[in-house]
């Protein structure tokens, strides 16, 4: 899912860019994860960790001059974009400084070069760049991998999930989160993805074996 784009829409509304040129440190290649919390909710729950399905929009900047090589808002028609964590979906620093994290919660995090794209780069990000992401998360359901959420998007008890189960779910979620339903092409999108990615044998369900990654989840 790392596309990067160029991000004309959202250096427009990138004022804190401003902010983050005295930010700007060397690459180091073997540092560590910086998390900076920008803003809590009061009430920060449920809080997020190793593959919950995530819903957020991250900005991302190259820390050596504050220029900004990626941008959900404008990419995929500016939907924040869904991702499962802990498990490889985005860059390890992503899974890794995006931890603990709840609805509502914005954090600036620095990742070095060794959990980002590395030696090699990721045109547009050079190599050895150390980058910072802003990530603002809106939504952290339970699942896709939790037993749990299978269970609930398992309507027929069969133990697979077909497609307008996986979609009827999807939709219910939203409208939880959001208090209003989804548009049904948004829906069948991020569908399409998941089938994508979790439906390893293209027969167009996805089993309890290829939708449980963890050992530790038993059905
Ligand atoms: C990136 O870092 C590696 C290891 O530290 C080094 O071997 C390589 O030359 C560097 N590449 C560039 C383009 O600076
Ligand atoms: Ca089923
Ligand atoms: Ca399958």
């Amino acid at each position: 899912m790392w596309r990067l784009v160029s991000c004309t829409l959202c250096l427009l509304v990138s004022f804190q860019l401003s902010l983050w040129t005295v930010w700007a440190a060397e690459d180091e290649p073997d540092g560590e994860v910086k998390i900076e919390v920008l803003f809590k909710p009061e009430t920060c729950t449920p809080k997020s960790k190793r593959g919950d399905l995530i819903n957020a929009h991250y900005d991302g900047y190259l820390a050596k001059d504050g220029s900004q090589f990626y941008c959900s808002r404008s990419d995929k028609a500016g939907h924040p974009q869904w991702f499962v964590l802990g498990v490889g979906q985005v860059i390890k620093g992503l899974d890794i400084g995006m931890d603990d994290m709840c609805p509502g919660e914005k954090r600036k995090i620095t990742v070095p070069p060794s959990l980002a794209f590395g030696t090699k780069g990721k045109d547009p990000v050079p190599p050895n760049a150390t980058v910072i992401f802003e990530v603002e998360v809106y939504a952290v359901s339970r699942g896709p991998r939790s037993m749990e959420a299978f269970k609930n998007m398992d309507a027929d008890k069969d133990r697979t999930l077909t497609k307008e189960e996986v979609k009827e779910y999807l939709k219910l979620e939203y409208e939880k989160k959001e208090g209003k339903p989804r548009d049904d092409a948004y829906l069948q999108k991020i569908m399409d993805d998941i089938f994508y990615k979790n439906d390893q044998d293209k027969d167009g369900l996805i089993s309890s074996k290829e939708y449980n990654i963890y050992e530790h989840d038993e059905l």
